[in-house]
């Protein structure tokens, strides 16, 4: 078990072999391999590592905002889309524990841009936000403490946004959002997903609302899942992979045949504002597990 810092990076080894790759920007985590050397994570070629940008790729953080509000009064209104974490320098604070091997970043408002500062409620929020990453043998898991800090109350949307690498996009199947209400950014229409499993053949991008925590989001990949989504107080969760047009138009995607393989499962609070009073926290947390046995849950017995 290790953890290596460098000045921009922070690498854990877990004693079986399987390996974390953290930047310190955006405390995005740009890869985690397998004791076997198998990355789970899709990361684009043309990824900016050197603060100029957001990472494309890993799994960047979404915060006070996901998307962009569309209530021009509303505080995050003048913000850009996916909010100022994913774009700061986070303070690497150490390692929390040996098994599972953790690690924490912090993010105050001394650490963000001041001009992105003000553009949400006019600069007076005050927060901490304490990200913890924890490598065990087959997981990966991300934990999120948001403190307000200040005297004023605050909302915000948190979101993992993470970006799974799949073998090709047209062999997966992603299970049990079945009977979840769904916003399609693509038709800006909600339904409720009737599929039993998604498949994908073109650009898709949903926000799936209100999804049960014991509902667990598997990524299969010809009959075998890849890996399992499992979430603890966030009810949201958006499905996106760009396809063909949306990659060409992005320039740090690469390569442009990405999209094949990387699979966009991105667990959040972004279905509502959450309301934190001043003094108060929140928490929650993404884990991704690697492996395991395809279980469809439907919702027949409730
Ligand atoms: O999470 C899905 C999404 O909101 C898509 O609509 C697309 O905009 C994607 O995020 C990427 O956003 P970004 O700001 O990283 O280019």
């Amino acid at each position: 078990m290790s953890v290596e810092e460098t000045e921009t990076e922070v690498l854990l080894t877990h004693k079986n072999g399987s390996t974390v790759r953290i930047l310190k920007f955006g405390a995005n985590v740009l890869s985690w391999q397998l004791a076997d050397k198998t990355e789970k994570l899709w990361l684009s070629t043309a990824a900016k590592l050197d603060g100029s940008k957001a990472v494309r790729g890993g799994i960047p953080l979404v915060f006070p905002v996901f998307g962009k509000s569309k209530d021009p009064d509303h505080p995050t209104f003048p913000l850009p889309q996916h909010g100022f974490a994913r774009n700061s320098h986070w303070e690497f604070l150490g390692q929390t524990t040996e098994s599972p091997l953790a690690v924490q970043f912090g993010l105050g408002p001394e650490n963000v841009d001041p001009e992105s500062l003000k553009l949400w409620d006019k600069g007076q929020n005050d927060f901490t936000l304490i990200l913890t990453v924890a490598l065990d043998e087959e997981s990966l898991k991300t934990t999120i403490d948001v403190e307000n800090t200040g005297k004023h109350d605050f909302e915000f949307n948190w979101l993992f946004h993470t970006y799974n690498r799949v073998p090709d996009i047209t062999d997966v199947l992603v299970t049990n959002f079945t009977d979840a209400k769904c916003y399609d950014q693509l038709l800006a229409e909600e339904y409720s997903e009737k599929a039993p499993i998604i498949s994908f053949h073109e650009e898709f991008d949903r926000i799936y609302k209100d999804v049960e925590q014991h509902k667990i989001a598997q990524i299969v990949d010809k009959g075998k899942v890849l890996t399992e989504v499992h979430r603890e107080n966030l009810p949201d969760c958006v499905v996106w992979n760009p396809w063909i047009k949306k990659s060409e138009g992005m320039g740090d995607f690469e390569p442009k045949s990405g999209y094949h393989n990387m699979l966009c499962i991105e667990p959040g609070h972004v279905g509502d504002f959450y309301k934190l009073a001043s003094g108060k926290k929140w928490t929650a947390s993404q884990e991704l597990v690697s492996g395991g046995e395809i279980k469809v849950q439907t919702n027949i017995f409730s």
